[in-house]
C-alpha cells in the first residue's frame, strides 16, 4: 500500500514525513528529487508475540509506503499539485492532505492566511478539476471517433458528478465500472486522509480549527498532530520519547496514529503466517477471499490452492502451541471462498 502526501507549500509535509518515517529529508527544500519515499514497518504486537513462540529466523512486518511529493513549481505555489506530483500520485492508494493549522510569521502561507477549511475545500476542488480535464479530453476523443458506448456514458456520469461540485469518491459505481475507471487513477476518487498540522498552542484542544466537523461532512477521516513537536520527539533517543510525549500531552505516536487511520480508511487488515523460517504479517483488504489472500504470498499458492488451515490469533495464544490448538479443535479447514479475518494465522495447502 502506498500513500502520497499532498498540500500547499510550507504546510509541513516534509516535516510530518520526517516525523512519521524517522527520515531526514530536507525541510523547506527539495533539490532535484521529485519525491521522498519511505517504507514504514507496521507495528504489530501479535508478530512480536509469535516471534517469541516460534523463534523464527526472520520476522517480517507489513509495510506501508509513504511518499512526500515535491512542492509545486515556485511560480505556482498557490496550487497544491505540480505536474510532476500528478504523475507520482496517479498510482497511490490513498492521499494524505497535510493542512496547515499552525501560525508562523517567518513562513508565509502561499494563500496569505491560515484557514484550514478553505485549504481543504480548495484542494478538493483542485483534485476535481484535474479529473475533469482528463475526462473531458477522453470524451472529446470518443466523440470524434463516434464511440458513444457504455464507457462514454460512464465518463459522462463522472463529468456530471464533478460538475455538481462533488468528488468521484462519492459517485456510486458498480464493481465493473470501478474496474473500467481504475486505469485513469482519478485523484478525487482516491481515499483521502486529512492531517491537520497544528501549532504547539493547540495541543490538548479538541478540534481547534473545526477540521473534524468539516471532515465528518465530507467523510474524510482526520488525524490532528503537531508536526514540529512530533519531529522534535522523533529526533530524541528512543528510550526518552515516551516520557516526553507524556509530558507534552502529545498522545500516541504519530506513526501509529497515522497507520491506524490509513488502515481504517483503506479498509485494510492483516493476516499472519508463522513458522520457524519466518513469522510475517500480510496486508489485505477487508473481504478478501482465502484464495486471493494466498495470492499475496505467491501466485503458485493461489493457483494451486487446496485449502487454508486457519486459527484466530487469540485462540492460538490461549492454546499456547499449534499442536495443542489442533488437539482442541481450534484450527479450521477453510476453502477458497473463506473471507479472511484480521489476525487469522493461516497455513495454505497447495499443489503445483
Ligand atoms: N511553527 C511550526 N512550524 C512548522 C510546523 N511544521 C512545519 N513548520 C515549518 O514550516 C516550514 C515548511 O515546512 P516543510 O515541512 O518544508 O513544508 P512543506 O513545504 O509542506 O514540505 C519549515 O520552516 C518548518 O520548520 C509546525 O508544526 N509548527
Ligand atoms: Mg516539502
Amino acid at each position: 500500500m502506498k500513500a502520497g502526501i499532498i498540500g500547499y507549500a510550507r504546510s509541513g509535509k516534509t516535516t510530518i514525513f520526517n516525523a512519521i518515517t524517522g527520515s531526514h529529508a530536507e525541510v523547506g527544500a527539495f533539490g532535484s528529487r521529485d519525491a521522498n519515499v519511505a517504507v514504514l514497518k507496521v507495528p504489530d504486537v501479535r508478530l512480536d508475540r509469535l516471534a517469541e513462540i516460534y523463534k523464527p529466523k526472520k520476522v517480517t512486518f507489513a509495510e506501508f509506503q509513504f511518499v512526500d511529493i515535491a512542492p509545486s513549481d515556485t511560480s505556482v505555489q498557490d496550487k497544491a499539485l505540480s505536474d510532476a506530483a500528478l504523475r507520482l500520485l496517479r498510482n497511490v492508494d490513498a492521499l494524505v492532505h497535510v493542512v496547515r493549522a499552525f501560525a508562523n510569521e517567518n513562513v508565509p502561507h502561499p494563500l496569505g492566511s491560515i484557514d484550514p477549511i478553505r485549504d481543504c475545500r480548495l484542494l478538493e476542488e483542485e483534485l476535481q478539476l484535474l479529473d475533469l480535464i482528463v475526462i473531458e479530453k477522453r470524451l472529446e476523443r470518443l466523440e470524434k471517433e463516434n464511440r458513444k458506448d457504455a464507457h462514454y456514458q460512464l465518463l459522462s456520469r463522472c463529468k456530471e458528478h464533478i460538475e455538481s461540485g462533488a468528488s468521484l469518491r462519492s459517485l456510486a459505481l458498480a464493481p465493473h465500472e470501478e474496474k473500467e475507471l481504475a486505469g485513469y487513477g482519478f485523484l478525487s476518487q482516491k481515499p483521502l486522509l486529512v492531517l491537520g498540522n497544528y501549532g504547539e498552542e493547540s495541543i490538548g484542544k479538541t478540534d481547534p480549527a473545526g477540521l473534524a466537523t468539516y471532515a465528518a461532512d465530507t467523510h474524510n477521516p482526520v488525524v490532528d498532530l503537531c508536526g514540529a513537536m512530533e519531529l522534535e520527539v522523533a529526533r530524541l533517543p528512543e528510550q526518552e520519547r515516551a516520557a516526553f510525549r507524556n509530558e507534552l500531552g502529545l498522545g500516541e505516536e504519530s506513526r501509529i496514529r497515522f497507520l491506524q487511520a490509513a488502515y481504517e480508511l483503506l479498509g485494510l487488515i492483516s493476516f499472519l503466517t508463522a513458522g520457524e523460517p519466518e513469522v510475517r504479517a500480510w496486508t489485505i483488504r477487508k473481504g478478501t477471499r482465502a484464495v486471493d489472500a494466498a495470492g499475496e504470498i505467491h501466485s503458485d499458492i493461489q493457483r494451486g490452492f487446496i485449502r487454508a488451515e486457519v486459527i484466530a490469533y487469540d485462540d492460538f495464544i490461549s492454546a499456547g502451541s499449534m499442536h495443542k490448538a489442533k488437539e482442541l479443535g481450534l484450527v479450521r479447514l477453510e476453502g477458497k471462498d473463506y473471507i479472511v479475518k484480521d489476525g487469522d494465522i493461516i497455513l495454505f495447502r497447495f499443489n503445483v
